[in-house]
């Protein structure tokens, strides 16, 4: 009889050891699902201006555009379409984030009316997981166009600041987008993101790419993370952190502000 109990209580410990451990691997397998595998760290810029002018972003980490989206049976060669960006942030302005985004494309494509098929129209998306939910119905999508006059899907004049400068071939938008500010005219999931400020440390889902259209079509879409525009699982970390860019010497003043701030 002892021996039969002691027997019991075992097989009932070895039971309870394997069902933790069961549940450790699934709660592991859950974060593995959602953890994104990009991540870009914004530094902060202050004072930025939208003038096209890009000073100011020299110590701005680059990202390239060099993955396919939606679009393309390969990567485009570098006379076709090049790309890359980079953002940043201001605690004085913390519902706005900003970009700037440097693109080559050889044709310039513009052939649909304002708000008709602006993905097949040349034209730069930035998307976000504002909650940082991972799911499709967390996202929200700013398009603005290489004409420098259409904003769509999300994007409207209320909360889109940009400075296109065309140069040839060579493309810059200059960007501040306002998560707080009245949405454009297909706003998706149009609640998303209103309370968003940024702060030191926190992180949400970003997506930012090329429509690369030509030909009559959208030949490539192409930005900083491989996947589906619209699956939030391919999106990177956004992680916004205190430093400050600046180099020149207000930007040493907001150094000193920053590390007297901590
Ligand atoms: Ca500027
Ligand atoms: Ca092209
Ligand atoms: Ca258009
Ligand atoms: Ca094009």
């Amino acid at each position: 009889m002892i021996r039969y109990t002691r027997s019991f209580i075992n097989t009932k410990n070895i039971v309870l050891v394997l069902i933790g451990l069961l549940l450790m691997l699934f709660l592991a397998d859950i974060t593995i699902a959602v953890k994104r595998d990009k991540e870009y760290v914004a530094k902060q810029i202050s004072n930025l201006k939208i003038d096209g002018k890009i000073g100011e972003w020299e110590r701005a980490e680059i990202v390239a555009f060099d993955e396919l989206k939606d679009v393309g049976a390969g990567l485009p060669n570098a006379k076709d379409f090049k790309g890359q960006g980079r953002v940043a942030w201001s605690a004085t302005d913390p519902t706005r984030i900003y970009f700037l985004v440097e693109i080559t494309d050889d044709k310039l494509q513009d052939i649909n009316p304002w708000n008709n098929k602006w993905w097949e129209d040349d034209s730069v998306e930035f998307m976000f997981d504002f909650e940082n939910e991972v799911i499709r119905a967390s996202l929200v999508q700013w398009t603005l166009g290489a004409n420098g006059e259409d904003l769509s899907a999300a994007a409207s004049k209320a909360n889109t600041e940009w400075e296109l400068v065309v140069d040839g071939d060579n493309y810059i938008y200059e960007v501040a987008l306002d998560a707080s500010a009245a949405r454009g005219p297909n706003p998706g999931n149009a609640t998303k993101g209103n309370d968003f400020k940024a702060k030191d440390g926190l992180t949400i889902g970003l997506s930012f790419h090329y429509n690369d259209c030509e030909n009559g079509s959208r030949e490539h879409q192409i930005g900083w993370m491989p996947g589906q525009a619209w699956d939030p699982v391919a999106y990177g970390d956004l992680t916004f952190d205190k430093e400050f860019l600046d180099v020149e010497p207000t930007g040493k003043l907001a150094l000193t502000w920053g590390a007297l701030k901590q």
